[in-house]
């Protein structure tokens, strides 16, 4: 995506690179936000930095000394085509959601605060593979130190809530508030212009499970009126197993990638693992992801899919669209 980035943005990020402490790199990543200009086409680079910046923030506070660092930390290394992470109150059924949909084993109880650590586990929606991340539940009493900025750094947010309790709005907006308190937005789309580098905003399903209880449909339509129109709702039972391939399907569409994929010229083509650039990528930015060198190699590609016709030889500026099998020539 054309980033039109400003030639002072790229001397600020050469001297962020030359700089060598984190208190130098956390100001350099902090020049390079105030120059990038804010609108669609930097929105995952404004992302990327504000993520550098809080990282930064905590290598240079955790630096000073154990007093200022309270509690542990977590950092889950994003794995597949992306991170969403299971949000909520308390027994909303998020770990239920996670040994649903993945072979991960959370523990799972009858009782609040099961949940004391972060697990990932990996998903399937049809051949692309999401990370799912269960976390330690949000209420007004609990809220681990830790979770904000595990949420802040994931690329998306299930909403988890419980449509078995009739608190669920209440507790929900808790969760809302507590992490809005901590700069995490979670919201339906990302605005584009933000200029607060402290705020992470993270686009966000409900995720409102349990309909299987007794009154769960009546509350499910509770659920529609209140909040329907700040963010899309699936409804889903864990424990029934209905709605999870919705659920899946609701991870995969927050992540706004695309599902490429690719041959080799004179070899069959690969359909069984795509490529996942974000909407908006061009042939140039897939073949930046499948190897540094090929950027500067790339030629033309040739493309099966949407809006080309058959094997149609495109320039490197050709936009990608989900479904397209590409063949990379190179000089
Ligand atoms: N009826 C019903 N119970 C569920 C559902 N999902 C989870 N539960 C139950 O809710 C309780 C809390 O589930 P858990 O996954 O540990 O919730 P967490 O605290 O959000 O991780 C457990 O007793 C689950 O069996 C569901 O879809 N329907
Ligand atoms: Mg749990």
């Amino acid at each position: 995506m054309p980033a039109n980035l400003p030639p002072q943005y790229h001397k600020v990020d050469e001297e962020y690179r030359a700089a060598t402490t984190p208190e130098a790199r956390l100001e350099k990543a902090r020049e390079m936000f105030r120059l990038l200009p804010k609108h669609k086409g930097t929105e995952k680079l404004q992302a990327d930095l504000k993520k550098l910046i809080s990282r930064l923030r905590d290598d240079v506070e955790g630096g000073k000394g154990s007093s200022k660092k309270k509690g542990v930390s977590y950092r889950i290394p994003s794995e597949g085509a992306g991170q969403v992470v299971l949000v909520g109150a308390p027994n909303t059924g998020k770990s239920s959601i996670l040994a649903a949909l993945t072979k991960a084993t959370p523990r799972i109880e009858a009782y609040p605060y099961t949940t004391r650590e972060p697990q990932p586990g990996m998903m399937h929606w049809l051949d692309v593979r999401i990370q799912l991340v269960d976390l330690p539940p949000i209420s007004a009493d609990l809220m681990e130190p830790f979770v904000p900025s595990l949420i802040a750094a994931a690329d998306a947010a299930l909403l988890v809530i419980d449509c078995g309790d009739d608190a669920t709005l209440d507790q929900t907006e808790v969760v809302l508030e507590r992490l809005s308190k901590n700069f995490v937005e979670l919201v339906a789309e990302v605005p584009e212009d933000n200029d607060d580098e402290r705020v992470h905003f993270l686009r966000t399903a409900i995720v409102a499970n349990k309909v299987d209880a007794p009154g769960g449909e009546d509350r499910l339509e509770i659920v529609r009126d209140f909040l329907g129109s700040r963010f899309p709702i699936v409804a889903a039972s864990a424990v029934g197993r209905s709605g999870m391939d919705d659920v899946a399907r609701s991870a995969y569409d927050l992540l706004r990638v695309l599902r490429v994929y690719t041959k080799t010229p004179g070899k069959p083509a690969d359909r069984t693992s795509p490529f996942t650039p974000p909407i908006g990528s061009t042939v140039l930015d897939l073949a930046g992801m499948i190897h540094r060198d090929f950027e500067k190699t790339l030629k033309f590609a040739r493309v099966w899919g949407t809006g080309v016709f058959e094997g149609q030889s495109v320039k490197r500026d050709h936009v990608l669209s989900d479904g397209d099998l590409v063949e990379l020539h190179h000089s």
